[in-house]
């Protein structure tokens, strides 16, 4: 708990007080392009206030990949882009916002404007680097390994566990499974696996839950899959990788939402190598995205922001490039590379 943030202009206890007092209107809302952790977290928090009476919507900015589409709840979610009145009206009219595993409004995109429009008080718990989302109450801890972990201590802080019922815990524990790496990431610690403990005496399936998010592929994935591994190859003589896929590939191996998920970290899984990065192209934004992962203490997170327009976590990050010019993006990681190139060589050592 070292680093963790809860300030505010709202104090805990009359959070407390309000959650436990129903009938509230509550909006909850996540980043762009969910994951299992965005989803889940917001599903499971959704779970544990319907229990405590209040009207609750969650939104989120755009449509998530079909291995998610069986989360208790999931149906009752909107989509932004395909549902901007009601989301709007809904937000216009909530008392309460629930901002969750995001640090910065840029991460909602279209809807950013109508939550910061809307006369709602805002919350936020996230895990992510320095949050610069203005909020009432704000529950802040870049050393958790998911928001869907924080949203087990916010119910615990908020004494309502016993809210967390198996849908909600189905939920929250997804959203740990993924973003944790089925729990091999570093900051996934004892707390998380007495969280995990808690969840599964609920009753969470963890052999359904696998299959839904692990064996649950597409084939277009794995063809793309193929693909971005033979496109594999190492800077120089540093312990940099990179993978491309440019849209004619995409549409070759009839590309679906969500296929490329988790590609990145493939390239972690050879020996000394330190950085792994995917760029994919699309054509239709006219960008190229960048996912860049690390082992160690290499900063990804601080290369994105300088080279990438982008940024996240020590060991995870994103990032675009304004362009469909594959070999230049990839000149661009050649020069990040040299750049960083002793820091990227002993990062793991
Ligand atoms: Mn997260």
């Amino acid at each position: 708990m070292l680093f963790m943030r809860t300030f505010a202009i709202m104090k805990e206890e009359q959070l407390k007080s309000i959650l436990h007092d129903g009938g509230k209107k509550i909006a909850i809302v996540t980043h762009k392009n969910p994951d299992g952790d965005a989803l889940g977290s917001s599903l499971g928090l959704a779970g544990i206030l319907s229990g405590a009476g209040h009207t609750v919507q969650v939104i989120t900015p755009n449509d998530y990949p079909s291995f998610l589409k069986w989360l208790p709840g999931e149906k009752s979610v909107w989509k932004y882009e395909w549902a901007r009145g009601r989301s709007e009206r809904f937000l216009a009219g909530a008392d309460y916002i629930f901002c969750l595993d995001f640090n910065d409004m840029s991460r909602i995109e279209a809807l950013a404007g109508p939550v910061e429009a809307s006369p709602a008080q805002k919350i936020l718990i996230d895990h992510h680097i320095a949050p610069t989302v203005d909020a009432a109450y704000v529950y802040s801890d870049e050393e958790m390994i998911a928001t869907a972990q924080m949203v087990y201590h916010f119910a615990e802080k908020m004494d309502m566990l016993d809210y967390v019922n198996k849908d909600v815990a189905t939920c929250l524990y997804t959203g740990i499974l993924t973003d944790s790496g089925e729990f091999a990431f570093p900051k996934t610690s004892g707390v998380t696996h007495s969280v995990v403990a808690a969840l599964m005496e609920k009753g969470v399936d963890n052999y359904d839950v696998y299959q839904h998010i692990y064996m649950n592929f597409t084939q277009s994935r794995i063809l793309l899959l193929g693909k971005a591994l033979s496109n594999m190859h190492i800077i120089g003589d540093s312990a940099a990788l990179c993978m491309t896929l440019t849209q004619d590939e995409l549409d070759e191996c009839g590309f679906k939402k969500g296929d490329t998920e988790g590609f990145v970290n493939y390239g972690l899984t050879i020996r000394n190598i330190n950085v792994s990065c995917i760029f994919i192209e699309n054509r239709g934004e006219g960008i190229i995205k960048v996912s860049l992962r690390s082992k160690g203490k290499f900063s990804v997170n601080e290369m994105s922001r300088k080279f990438f327009n982008g940024g996240g976590h020590l060991n995870a990050a994103g990032g675009q490039m304004p362009t469909t010019d594959m070999a230049a993006v990839v000149d661009t990681f050649r020069r990040a590379v040299e750049f960083y190139k002793e820091d990227i060589l002993s990062s793991n050592d």
